[in-house]
């Protein structure tokens, strides 16, 4: 481990699953830090200029550490575990880091995408819902499938970055009607995650918000 970084400010929103994914990972491994809330209902130009200045493609989360910006969240998370020597998977890094890319493409895409066409759209067209919606079943799944085996995380027996990422919207899994217990491995999964010492549901761990 490099020395401990003494300042980390993450700016999130208390909607994304994306910024929970970090906050998660904070607050399991107690790590101290500023929260900043972005308020992502402003159009992009008019947001606070610090953010405007380091969020490379407009988006949350942002960390910042000491003066370094990080942003996309499994990346960010990739850094935080190399940093802090922890939750990177041992031996099975390279499974865990498949299980990032797999969540950015499919369920880390198809679940927060059918979840705000459904809770913020206005005019949201069937059509886009109902093709998010079949890839979001295959991905619960492909998810479920996988935890049916194993010792009880997405990769062996202790959580890592990959249960932070895929965690990331699952708790938010109502606000597309559907209930993870028709996923029962991947709902005993999430209880295993929510025994964890620290852990909050994304919308108390986000509190420092304005409303949007
Ligand atoms: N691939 C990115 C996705 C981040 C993302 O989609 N952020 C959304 C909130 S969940 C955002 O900031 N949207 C605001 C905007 O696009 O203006 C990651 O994993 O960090």
């Amino acid at each position: 481990m490099t020395t401990k970084p003494s300042k980390i400010t993450l700016f999130g929103n208390r909607f994304s699953g994306h910024a929970y994914k970090i906050a998660l990972f904070l607050a399991l491994n107690k790590i101290p830090h500023n929260y900043e809330a972005i308020n992502l209902s402003q159009p992009r130009g008019e947001r606070p200029e610090f953010f405007r200045k380091h969020a490379r493609y407009g988006e949350v989360p942002l960390l910042i550490v000491e003066d370094k910006a990080f942003v996309q969240s499994n990346a960010i998370l990739l850094h935080l575990s190399q940093l802090f020597g922890i939750m990177s998977g041992g031996e099975e890094k390279a499974r865990v880091n498949e299980w990032l890319m797999w969540e950015q493409s499919r369920l880390g895409s198809s679940l927060p995408n059918l979840r705000f066409e459904k809770k913020f759209k206005t005019n949201s067209d069937p059509a886009v819902q109902a093709w998010l919606k079949a890839r979001l079943l295959d991905d619960l799944a492909v998810l479920n499938t996988h935890l049916t085996s194993g010792d009880g995380f997405v990769v062996g027996a202790s959580p890592t970055i990959a249960d932070c990422s895929l965690a990331g919207y699952l708790f938010w899994l109502s606000d597309v009607d559907l209930a993870i217990s028709d996923w029962p491995h991947a709902q005993a999964w999430l209880n295993r995650i929510e025994n964890l010492e620290g852990w909050k549901h994304p919308d108390k761990l986000m509190t420092q918000e304005k409303p949007v």
